[in-house]
């Protein structure tokens, strides 16, 4: 499958410095507040706005997206759907994404097979994306509603075999999720291991609530880490944005 426009931007872009992705969940506030969320972030230097949520997201999915697409200029509005409610026609593009560690082929395949018509008949760009959770994504919204068998934090070697069945499946991007507000992050060796051994793209989410965190994350190889739960609690996002940017940036794996 081609590469696209967004795809080939986050593949560039990523190769020169650090890319941080903005999670914005429809859900959790008005399209207004999010809309003026996300226009924070990208002014205190996010390089993609993310939209998307386990529950609800749907309900102002296409309010927020436009909303978010009128205030923010530059930097692609990337969906990031938990179910087939989660696609909307005015996104740039959306991470096609199979839980790959799913126990139910519902979120394996069928969900996707449900959504790829809208994706079609939408003319989205659709960037191929393995999901995978980690422990303790099984206790967070991502891994109970996805009924994941979620990668034991001791155990970088599952996370690899799953990234090189991704890889051979021909999925370009790889999002490692420890669940939306985890209180532990994405283990380091697995992203070390997954950098060293595949040539996915790497995008790390779950509880990172700091530059400093963010920082590790790259070093071990990751393209994109995305924050989500922690600009929903700050006051000044931009601010917030900026400080994390200098925090990681510098920070790629050498
Ligand atoms: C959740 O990976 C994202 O799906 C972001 O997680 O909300 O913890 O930042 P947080």
């Amino acid at each position: 499958m081609r590469i696209g426009k967004v795809e080939s931007y986050m593949h560039e872009a990523s190769k020169k410095r650090p890319l941080i992705g903005a999670l914005i969940d429809p859900f959790k506030d008005t399209p207004e507040v999010n809309a003026e969320r996300a226009r924070k972030a990208s002014l205190g230097g996010a390089d993609i706005i993310l939209i998307g949520g386990s529950v609800g997201a749907g309900i102002t999915l296409n309010q927020t997206v436009r909303l978010i697409k009128e205030k923010v200029k530059d930097v692609p509005i990337i969906l990031f759907p938990g179910n087939v409610d989660g696609v909307s026609p005015y996104a740039d593009a959306i991470l096609f994404m199979s839980l790959i560690n799913s126990t139910n082929p519902y979120w394996i395949i069928k969900a996707q097979a449900l959504a790829a018509p809208i994706v079609w008949k939408y003319k989205l760009e659709a960037i191929p994306t393995a999901y995978v959770i980690f422990e303790p994504g099984g206790r967070t919204s991502a891994g109970w509603i996805g009924d994941a068998n979620p990668i034991p934090g001791n155990r970088p070697e599952i996370s690899l075999a799953y990234a090189l069945a991704a890889q051979f499946l021909g999925m370009r991007w790889i999002y490692l999720e420890a669940g939306s507000g985890a209180e532990e992050t994405v283990p380091l060796e697995a992203i070390t291991m997954i950098r060293k051994n595949t040539s996915l793209g790497i995008i790390v989410g779950g509880g990172i609530r700091s530059g400093k965190v963010a920082a590790e994350k790259f070093k071990a190889g990751a393209n994109i880490v995305v924050v989500g739960t922690a600009i929903e609690k700050v006051g000044d996002v931009e601010e917030w944005i900026r400080e994390f940017r200098s925090e990681v940036n510098g920070a790629t794996k050498t």
